[in-house]
Order: C-alpha cells, then structure tokens, then sequence
C-alpha cells in the first residue's frame, strides 16, 4: 500500500531539472500585455488626482486603469472593505492607485514613472496601542474564557504580569504574487494564478469586472511557495491581469518584482499583548488574564479568523483552570496583514509559553518541571478553555521520550557550569510543546471534493481543489488513490486544480489540504470500487477496468468531504473547534556571543505526533521547514519601516531570512507512534502548521540563556535579533 510510504515528491525531478512550471514560464501568447500598478506615495491621506498622460503618451503604453474602470472597487474574503484601487482614502504607502498595462516589461517601467499621483498627506497610525487608544479596530473577538479568572488571580500566591511584543513575519515565498488572464469568447476569462485560493481568485474576478461566477474558470498549477500570502493576497493581483484581459481582450500577465511584493502584501501579524498569571508554588497555573491585540494593517482581510485561531491556542499545550482571553485587531496605515502559516496560531502560543518561562525563572525552578505540572493530562485536566476534550492526547507521552531523547536534564546542568564560568559565551535551553487545533475556525470551509477519472488502460487522473504549493498535497493524494484502487502510484496523476473541475472550493489551508481533499478523493474512488465490484474480480487492474467500460460502468466520479462533528458555538463560544490536535515538542539549545549578542542554534531535538503519516518524507521535510521558518521569525527576521512608513528591509539584503548555516549541527526529527487518530484520514495527522510552533523553543532558549546575566525576566521581545539581545545584557560580558 503507497499510503504511510515515503515515496518521492510528484515534481521532485521536475523541479530540480527545471521542467516544472510556474506562472512566469508560461509562453507569452500573440498580443499578451504586461501589467504593474503604481502605489500610493504616502501612508495616510486622500487620492486627489492621477494624471495618466504623460505615461499613456509614451510608445508601448496601452491603459491606465483606475477605479472608475471596475465594476465594483471593494473586495475581502471576510469583509468587503479593501479596495482594489485607491479611490479617496490611502489605506498604506505603496498601495495601488491605478493600473498600467504595456507591449513590454521596459515600457511598463516608463510607465510607471510618468504617472503622477497627487495625495492630500494624512497623519498616519502605525502603532497597535496609538490604534487602540483612537478605536480603530478592525475586529474584537467576543473572547474565551472559564472560570472567573479576576477572582482566580487575586487569590493566587504568586503572581506576574508584562506586556509581550511579538514582530511581523514576510512569507518570502520564491515565486511572488503572479498571474495570467486570458480572454476567451463571450467575455469568458481563463485565469492562471499562483494562488492558494482559486475560487476566491474566481469570485474577486467576477465580482469586480462585472461577470458572472460562471464566465471565469481560475487555474493553478502549483506555486513556488505561499505559506499563507497566497491565501486571500492573491486575488488583487489576479484581478489587475483580468481587469486588463476583460477591457483590452488581450492576454495579460502581471508578475511582481520581490521588494514591491514585499512592500505592497501584508505579513504575519505583529502582537502586543498583555498578560497577568496567578500560580502557586510549584508553578502551577492557577489563573490566566491575557490581551491580545494584534496590528491588522489597513482592512480586515483573514485578521478575524487570525485573532480567533489566536485566542483558541493561547492555551498551549496546558490545562489553565481559570482564563479569560480577548483579542483584538487594530487598524493601521500598514499593508493589512495576513494568513501566514500558523494563522494567529504561533502567536498564541507564543504568548503562553513565555508566561510558563517567566514563572519558571520567578520561581527559580526548572522550566521542564514547570512546564510538565502544567500539561494537559487526564480528566478533569484534559478540557480547553472552549470545552473542547483533549483527544487521544500524546502531550505526557511526547514530554516522556523527549525528556529522555535529548538529554535535557544532564544538558541543563552543564549550561548552568559553563554560564558559572563566563566564558563570554552564554548558552539556554528549553522545552516547548506545541497542540495545534486541525480544522478551519469557519465551519463551512471544512469541506472538499475530489474528481477522479479512470482510464481505459487503467491509469487514473485525479482534480481536486487542492493546490500544490511544494508540500507535497499531491503526492499524499496520489498515495490515498492508488491505495483505494491497489495500484502502484505511477498509475494516478494529479492534474491542476480549476473551478471548472471543482468548485466552491476552500483555500488550501489551515494545514488540511490533505485531510479534506484526500478524503473526498477517498471517497470517489469507494464510489468507482463499489461499481466494480461486480465486474471482473479475479482480473488485473487493467483488464478488470477495461472490462467494465464495455459494460458500460462509469469510471469516474466526483467524491465529496466535509468534517463531521465541529460543533462550536458562538453564543456559549464553547465546543468541538477542531477535529482533532496535532501535537509536538520541541528542545532548542542556544549560544549567545555576549560581545556581539549573536545567537546560534546549537542544537534542536523535535518530536510529533502524526498520527500515522501520509508519508513519512514529505512529513519530515515539513517538520524540518515550518521549525526553520519559525526560527527565523524568533531570531533574525526583522521588518524595518521609515518614518514615511516605507518598508526598508524590502529585500534578502536587509530582511535575513535563515540560510543553511543557521540549521543547528545536531538537529533531531522524530515522529512517536500513534495508530489512536480515528477522526481523520487513514489514522494520520496534518503537519503543514504545527511544527511552526515548536520555534518557541528557540525564543525560550535565549530568554533562559539572558537570565543567567539579568538574574531575574529578561525583557526579551521577538525576533531576539542581535541588537535586541546585546541591549539587553548589563555589561559587554565577562
Ligand atoms: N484560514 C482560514 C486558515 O480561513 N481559517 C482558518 O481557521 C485557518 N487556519 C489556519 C490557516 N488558514
Ligand atoms: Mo494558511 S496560514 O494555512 O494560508
């Protein structure tokens, strides 16, 4: 069975010959157009006028749109409120005012310069307290809680409070945000777009030029990366192509260059957030008060469902008898910031392991321990802030083996004798969990279906709605159809996803491509197995289906999923969220250079629980990569404004993403047995988000490497950039 092997990548030769395709390989076509935009000069204010003259005077210049030329200006995938163009109020500096479309990429160039924007300059708000304080909010969660967590906290006898900041993350995908319209006959578009949302791109689309749903079919191939930037961030630069297709009829490919696409998309969402913790002596926590508020940019884009996915794991991975948690976001003159892998996610437990640090080094106790007595457990410790049961949870068994496998408490020891000895080199270590909720928050979302298409020689193509953006959602799908039909997976091909094979489809995300397309596809071929099982059994793969096409049995089938038993409720805001957790923990070692404030990951020691893998490869290089990518959202990852609100670390010069150098030495992967997840496809478990989560423990680490100089909480905010770490410690070093 090709389920639960490690079989290749589907596109693993391809991308390393260069046969794969992405947006801007596509052939031009006769006629095709290039499109750009050009933004706002400033962060805050009102458009006065665009003077298009001088640049549609030039050779090569085609159009100048603005956004008088749609049908309709504002789109949002939860609301309606960003416009495509400017049209009076300026939302963030570089945001599009209008569109160009030119012969070529030089003549858009020119374009772009000789358009002269004039604004009326506002004053703009770029901090999330500033925001607050004047009531721009974009969104206020109705909150979580149990218990009376005010009452709980001045009873407890020990108590501590701070406020926490933690910075934006850019996605820094390879591929940036590209598409490609094609006019067809009847005002029809074909849109090819480096999405993760092709009904999305669609129904933007059609929305803003006036079509019907019905006249546009999105087409995505795969995409060089996306990690949530391409999850509603994708539609504004598929619109501007089909803006230009629709009015011009001719092809139009727009494709951003990577500081523009860094400038104009949104990114993680920075937070500040406020925390008071009651415990007792053994660092046991007895109540939690936390604020989260987080900086959403200029429009509310996916920040709703963000603040949610925030406040649901504000828990970590620990039983909190009495909590109350808020959440908040405000709105400001930057890019509106967005999904990015994790989706409020890491944030939240971010948040709480910092707390579970803090009371460690208040009580001069071992974070382990502190962290172990705060586990969930069994009943009555196994229920979450929403009432939702811990199922099938591995945590205690996760803290057991690791606990044992790194080393950790012979670790400790000898990081506590070598900071005694001050070298000039102070290391950390620490322990963190991750338990991340599978499903999205939205309910109608968790839904799929797959279409599978058999053929007369046996082989099989199979369309879903899922779409490939390198980690591997086709390959695990192409392992769950050959092993319904028990053929080799040679034999089945994933095709490009369309809203013509599947429609109405959600993005691929919250880590559940897998979960809910493989299992619509599942359920296709159960639907095509049940036709044949009364034709040729004994027979070959091969003749069996040739068989049952002279007998005129159909050989295709649209299957469909959706996630069963999701019952919270927002009146009680209490229920099943999620249909089951992804759990995993994490041990990072850290060296700081005191002269330098330096950091280096010395070693990191991972393990999860995935259920029974898909495949074990892929869900390697999936473990491998969301840790990385969040530790460079920990340590070096820093975005950088002027005082314009220009973004200066707009390039791999200035924002340092992690190279192969900042991979520790020693870096273990390890997955635990666990055959106990029935609530999803063939016992497995999604892997796409979680293991982002476990980079807390490289936060954690330095912030227990600071408190043997600072002798009491380091002030430490995220990223712990080298600046941020040597403004820290008391003196340069020894
Ligand atoms: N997108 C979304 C997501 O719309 N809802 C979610 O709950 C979610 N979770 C993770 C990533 N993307
Ligand atoms: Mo995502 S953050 O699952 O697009």
């Amino acid at each position: 069975m090709s389920v639960g092997r490690g079989e290749a990548h589907d596109s693993a030769l391809g991308h390393v010959t260069g046969e794969s395709v992405f947006i801007d390989d596509r052939p031009r076509v006769a006629g095709e157009l290039e499109v750009g935009f050009v933004g706002s000069p400033v962060s805050a204010g009102r458009l006065k006028r665009v003077d298009a003259a001088a640049a549609l005077a030039l050779p090569g210049v085609a159009a100048v749109f603005t956004a008088q030329d749609l049908s309709r200006n504002r789109w949002g995938s939860i609301v309606r409120d960003q416009p495509l163009l400017v049209e009076d109020e300026i939302g963030y500096i570089d945001e599009p005012v209008c569109v160009i479309a030119a012969e070529s990429r030089e003549a858009l160039a020119r374009a772009r310069k000789a358009v002269v924007i004039e604004v009326s300059e506002g004053t703009p708000v770029y901090d999330i307290d500033e925001a607050a304080q004047l009531g721009r909010v974009l969104y206020r969660s109705k909150g979580l809680g149990r218990g009376d967590a005010a009452a709980a906290l001045a009873r407890a006898p020990h108590r501590l409070s701070g406020v926490f900041d933690i910075g934006g993350q850019e996605h820094f995908y390879l591929e940036s945000q590209a598409a490609i319209a094609y006019p067809l006959e009847n005002g029809q578009l074909e849109i090819h777009s480096s999405t993760q949302h092709p009904t999305e791109v669609q129904h933007v689309c059609a929305e803003l030029l006036g079509l019907k749903q019905h006249q546009v079919v999105c087409v995505v191939k795969r995409m060089g990366g996306a990690f949530g930037g391409k999850e509603s961030q994708a539609a504004p630069f598929a619109a501007m192509a089909a803006l230009v297709a629709s009015r011009l009829k001719r092809a139009a490919r727009i494709v951003l260059e990577k500081g523009e696409d860094m400038r104009v998309t949104g990114h993680r969402h920075p937070f500040r957030s406020r925390y008071e913790a009651g415990f007792d002596d053994e660092g046991r926590i007895l109540a939690l008060s936390l604020d989260l508020r987080a900086d959403g940019g200029a429009y509310t884009d996916l920040s709703p469902s963000i603040l949610e996915r925030a406040a649901f794991h504000s828990d970590g991975a620990y039983f909190i008898p009495e909590i109350r948690v808020s959440a908040t976001a405000c709105r400001t003159n930057r890019a509106p910031n967005t999904a990015f892998r994790g989706f409020g996610g890491p944030q939240g437990n971010l948040i709480i392991e910092n707390v579970l640090s803090e009371i460690a080094i208040s009580l001069k106790k071992d974070a382990f321990e502190v962290r172990r007595l705060n586990l969930y457990g069994i009943e009555p410790r196994n229920t979450t802030h929403y009432g939702q049961r811990v199922d099938n949870n591995m945590l205690p068994a996760l803290f057991a083996r690791l606990h044992e496998t790194s080393g950790y408490a012979a670790r400790l020891r000898e990081i506590s004798d070598s900071n005694a000895r001050r070298t000039g080199r102070l290391r950390g270590i620490a322990f963190t969990a991750a338990k991340f909720g599978i499903a999205f928050t939205s309910r109608f979302l968790n839904q799929a279906s797959a279409l599978v298409n058999v053929h007369r020689d046996g082989t099989v193509q199979v369309s879903t709605g899922a779409t490939e953006m390198g980690q591997g959602v086709n390959t695990k799908i192409r392992q769950v159809v050959a092993s319904a039909f028990a053929v080799e997976p040679e034999l089945v091909r994933l095709m490009p996803t369309s809203t013509e094979k599947n429609h109405n489809t959600s993005p691929t995300a919250a880590s559940s491509g897998s979960d809910l397309n493989g299992a619509a596809a599942l359920a296709a071929c159960a639907e095509i197995n049940a036709r044949l099982a009364g034709v040729g059994r004994d027979l070959p793969w091969r003749e069996r289906v040739e068989k049952a096409y002279l007998e005129r049995i159909s050989l295709g089938a649209l299957g469909f999923f959706r996630t069963e038993g999701l019952d919270f409720e927002e009146t009680s805001r209490t229920g099943r969220a999620f249909g089951y957790f992804t759990q995993g923990a994490a041990v990072s070692e850290v060296e700081i250079d005191e002269y330098t404030g330096d950091l280096k990951l010395r070693r990191v020691d991972l393990l999860m629980d995935l259920g029974r893998p898909l495949n074990p490869a892929i869900d390697r290089g999936q473990v491998v990569g969301g840790f990385i990518q969040g530790a460079g959202w920990m340590t070096t990852e820093c975005l950088a404004y002027d005082a314009k609100g220009r973004l200066l670390s707009h390039s791999p010069t200035t924002y340092k993403i992690p190279n192969i150098q900042d991979v520790p030495r020693i870096f273990n992967v390890d997955f635990i047995e666990n055959d106990g997840n029935a609530a999803n496809l063939h016992g497995s478990k999604a892997v796409g988000e979680p293991p982002l989560l476990l980079s807390a423990s490289v936060l954690m680490a330095a912030k227990h490497a600071l408190s043997f100089r600072i002798g009491g909480i380091p002030a430490l905010r995220c990223p712990a950039t080298s600046e941020e770490i040597l403004m820290l410690l008391p003196d340069a070093g020894v």
